[in-house]
């Protein structure tokens, strides 16, 4: 799996962030760096791994089935969080008040309504950049709405970026749950402040299970930890900051990466647990980071599962590549390791801290050699093959600027228009010096293969030249996916049906910093060719990387 320099480099922890500013500073006005904390100097290990509320319904309410479900009413709120035992409290913003916020346990077939209500403060905590589409000074400073990541959910129920609403209103979505176990995350999808509603702490988890998933016996119930990692940026003051490019009236950066690595929300947890198999999910939440995530003790452990639901079978890792709103549902083996104290890793930096007990465990817990048939996509059932660019523009000294998917903004005609229930490829040819995980609204896709190619040959005779043979995604890649690491310089080729609700969907890049600078497209979904726009060209824009583009 490539990683360029510049990724390893932004990606390499402390580093990150001196290394961000001081490369910045050649080529921008001097970021406006605010003193961060040190995490160096905490004391590792001292605060428990913190476990979410489980959400709990209100009422019962008609659904549009017509059937009568359970009724959240969720609140979004300003809140104090405790991000390790010597840090002073840190204000952030979070569903039902924490963050990460409340976890839905629900079941697949029962669906559910939630009302979501913003009752967030009317000034933003972090700066806006207001020369970002969709996020014009003219609109209210806080506007929030919910995505469901990885939810089947009916268009008008999926957070699409345009439905915001500020604070003192509300929307209920519905969730039919028509699909299997896995372990979705909702969290905001506001037009243009994505980034820094997320950052501000607006996430949380929702688990949906089914009979074939319990039929498996995997360890439950205390055995189960949910494991949700961001990183973020303090101040002195031990409050969120988030960094601003310098350049008057355009705070908009590129991404953003922070040397506070958080576990459900604190800094180096530690969890005691008794020499068995544990069912770890963790979920990368983090606005750009990737974690890179290894036991420090040089263990191994298998993957189970993907996004979307569980593998066929096990598979064994020595380190687990996981990019933003990615998510992998582990099995850790703590038997035979009584008495051990075991560092969960992200490349050098410490995690988290698993404490075995030294007493043997009643039950040592199972992981089936078998899980879940994952059936593959005919290629031969595709009815439509698209050609996908991803295109960073950077001004004359090498800022990025703005990054497009198929050369188009936000505001361009829909060119992506699949029919319902039909199966297409999707081609992501990657032109970026960056890895950007796309995430697709509405389906789960397979990953079919990644290819290199010769991108300086694309952007003059805009043909692919490839580089290598193909080759598959890795084994704990092989199951059902809603997001996918494209590599730079390859073309990464997905397979999705187009199955659940007809209308505007959204796919874009989950670095949300990108997400919110036009890496975000509309899709339809259409239940006749009829209804298919005239196809219009995407916007002309020059295939040149490093060319002078003004931001729209
Ligand atoms: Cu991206």
């Amino acid at each position: 799996m490539p990683i360029t320099r510049r990724e390893f480099l932004k990606n390499s922890g402390l580093l990150g962030v001196a290394l961000t500013a001081s490369m910045r500073a050649f080529i921008r006005p001097a970021p406006k760096f605010r003193p961060t904390l040190n995490t160096d100097g905490l004391a590792r290990f001292v605060d428990p791994l913190p476990f979410t509320a489980i959400a709990r319904a209100d009422a019962r309410r008609k659904a549009p089935s017509g059937a009568e479900v359970p009724f959240y009413r969720i609140e979004m709120r300003a809140c104090d969080a405790r991000l390790h035992r010597d840090l002073k409290p840190t204000r952030m913003w979070g569903y039902g008040s924490s963050f990460p916020g409340p976890t839905f346990e629900t079941r697949s077939g029962e669906g559910l309504m939630v009302e979501w209500v913003n009752a967030l403060p009317d000034k933003h905590v972090f700066p806006i950049d207001h020369k970002l589409h969709g996020a014009e000074a003219i609109l209210p400073e806080v506007r929030s709405v919910v995505h469901v990541h990885g939810a089947k959910a009916p268009p008008d129920s999926d957070g699409y970026p345009e439905n915001w609403y500020p604070p003192g209103k509300s929307a209920v979505a519905w969730y039919p749950n028509q699909q299997d176990a896995a372990m979705l995350w909702y969290h905001d999808h506001a037009m243009g402040i994505n980034r820094l509603n997320i950052y501000a702490g607006l996430a949380g988890l929702f688990i949906v299970r089914d009979d074939a998933e319990a039929a498996l016996n995997l360890p439950s119930g205390k055995y189960e930890i949910p494991l949700v990692l961001c990183d973020r940026l303090l101040d002195r003051e031990h409050q969120l900051y988030y960094p601003d490019s310098g350049i008057p009236g355009a705070p908009w950066i590129p991404e953003v990466y922070g040397n506070a690595i958080l576990a459900n929300g604190k800094l180096f947890p530690y969890l005691e647990v008794e020499p068995r198999k544990y069912r770890i999910r963790v979920l990368n939440a983090a606005n750009s980071r990737f974690f890179s995530l290894s036991l420090a003790n040089g263990g191994s452990f298998h993957q189970i599962g993907t996004d979307l639901g569980l593998l066929p079978a096990p598979v064994e890792l020595k380190s687990l590549l996981l990019y933003p709103a990615e998510r992998a549902d582990l099995i850790f083996d703590f038997s035979g390791h009584a008495g051990e104290r075991i560092v969960l890793k992200h490349q050098a930096l410490e995690v988290m801290q698993f404490r075995v007990a030294h007493d043997p465990a009643k039950e040592p817990g199972v992981m089936p050699a078998k899980l879940r048939p994952v059936p593959k996509l005919a290629e031969s059932a595709a009815v439509a093959t698209r050609m996908l660019t991803l295109i960073e523009y950077d001004d004359y000294v090498g800022n990025s600027m703005v990054m497009l998917l198929n050369g188009s903004h936000w505001r361009d005609p829909i060119t992506e228009q699949p029919l319902l229930n039909s199966v297409e490829i999707w081609n992501l040819i990657n032109l970026t010096e960056d890895a950007h995980p796309i995430h697709l609204h509405l389906v789960r896709f397979q990953i079919l293969d990644r290819r290199p190619f010769d991108v300086f040959a694309y952007q003059q005779t805009r043909t692919l030249h490839f580089l290598a043979p193909a080759t598959p995604p890795d084994p704990n890649e092989a199951g059902w996916k809603d997001t996918v690491r494209a590599d730079p310089g390859v073309v990464t080729r997905i397979i999705a049906r187009f199955e659940g609700f007809p209308g505007r969907y959204v796919w874009h890049c989950h670095l949300l910093e990108h997400e919110d600078n036009e890496m975000m497209r509309p899709y339809e979904v259409i239940t006749s060719v009829s209804q298919r726009v005239a196809a219009v060209a995407p916007a002309q824009v020059p295939f040149c990387i490093g060319g002078s583009i003004a931001r729209r």
